[in-house]
């Protein structure tokens, strides 16, 4: 009996020694991955702080949708990107002849995370930039425009993602306040500090055109073929352009109630100089822009009521714009080259 005994005791404390041994092994590997950089990222909902999401206010919008904020960019020892990027090319050959599916263009750019999102890899880019992009029915042009455009961001090496701003149903366009819903989303989703405003149907002709922010508001479509490669009129602020967090709040964002064809470009450029900004602008050879032939669509006829809009944007800077902004958000979607959002924006 003693024999027996002896021997259970033995092992009793041999499977203790055993189990002690497991445990500790067990602690010291889940500190390590708690506290190793590398993995900080596979554990957020350990250690948010460190990661640095911010979710920011909804500009008072009507959406209730549940939205998702995006991981921020690893900065983890990279310097600055250069104030001048090392890849452009200069002038580029755009043309609009050949056939393109969107399974091309995103073959042609694997690069491109979903959402159509990318930061370059080697530095850390300067400013986060999200790219708002008013739509429907122009599925050929986005074609187009996903396939020069990402490279040249790129190149340029830019932060960027890209925001397609839908129009639900078929009442009358509305492109400022898509442009407004557009910079609504994108806030929702990550501290973007640079927002671009894009037509569908533009595409630069030379990459050292920067799709980014500046001490004044930029004008970024100089010298559309379509005009002759020329400034039609001196203070216009249409096409292409990009406003700082801070440019774009100071104006209240773009005007909401112009409905239907043109104006509200007008009306953003007279905020612009009420609030004492000028406008910046690249030289006219860089500002060389392509823009798709197209005729006008029947829900987007001229606006008779712009001219007298126009008239009252003292009146209306501050009572319609991001602070007046109601929408409801039909979906948000991440494609592979391009977050969709699909709004509906209501009627005139
Ligand atoms: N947009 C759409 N869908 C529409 C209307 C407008 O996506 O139904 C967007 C798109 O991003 C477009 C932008 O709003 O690039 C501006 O609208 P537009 O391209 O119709 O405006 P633009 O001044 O054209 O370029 C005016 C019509 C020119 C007709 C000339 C006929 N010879
Ligand atoms: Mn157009």
């Amino acid at each position: 009996m003693t024999g027996v005994t002896f021997s259970f005791g033995c092992f009793g404390r041999l499977c203790a020694l055993v189990t002690v041994l497991g445990v500790a092994q067990l602690l010291i590997a889940l500190v390590y991955i708690l506290y190793t950089e590398e993995t900080l990222s596979l554990v957020p909902f350990f250690y948010t702080p460190l990661l640095n999401i911010t979710r920011l206010p909804s500009n008072g919008s009507v959406d209730d949708m549940p939205s998702e904020t995006l991981t921020q960019a690893p900065s983890v020892a990279r310097e600055t990107c250069p104030e001048t990027p090392p890849h452009l090319v200069g002038p580029l050959t755009i043309n609009f002849t050949h056939s393109l599916s969107l399974e091309a263009v995103q073959k042609f750019n694997p690069e491109v995370m979903e959402g159509g999102r990318w930061w370059p890899k080697d530095c850390v880019a300067r400013q986060k930039v999200a790219i708002i992009i008013p739509f429907r029915h122009r599925e050929f042009h986005l074609r187009y425009w996903l396939h020069y455009l990402h490279p040249i961001l790129q190149r340029q090496q830019q932060e960027y993602a890209i925001y397609v701003i839908n129009q639900y149903g078929e009442t009358t366009f509305n492109r400022g306040m898509l442009m407004n819903v557009g910079y609504a989303e994108a806030r929702k989703q990550y501290d973007y500090d640079c927002f671009v405003f894009s037509d569908v149907d533009i595409v630069p002709m030379d990459d050292r055109n920067f799709y980014k922010c500046y001490s004044q508001p930029r004008h970024i479509s100089v010298a559309v073929d379509k005009f002759g490669f020329r400034l039609p009129y001196a203070q216009i602020f249409g096409g292409v352009t990009a406003l700082s967090l801070e440019q774009f709040t100071k104006i209240n964002g773009y005007p909401n109630n112009y409905w239907g064809w043109g104006g509200e470009d007008d009306d953003v450029s007279k905020r612009l100089s009420m609030r004492g900004m000028s406008i910046s602008r690249p030289d006219s050879q860089t500002g060389r822009c392509r823009m798709i032939k197209h005729q006008r669509e029947a829900h987007n006829a001229p606006n008779p009521k712009r001219f007298n809009n126009l008239s009252r944007t003292r009146q209306t800077i501050n009572s319609d714009g991001l602070n007046s902004l109601q929408y409801r958000v039909v979906s948000v979607e991440k494609n592979p080259l391009y977050t969709n959002v699909t709004v509906d924006i209501g009627k005139p």
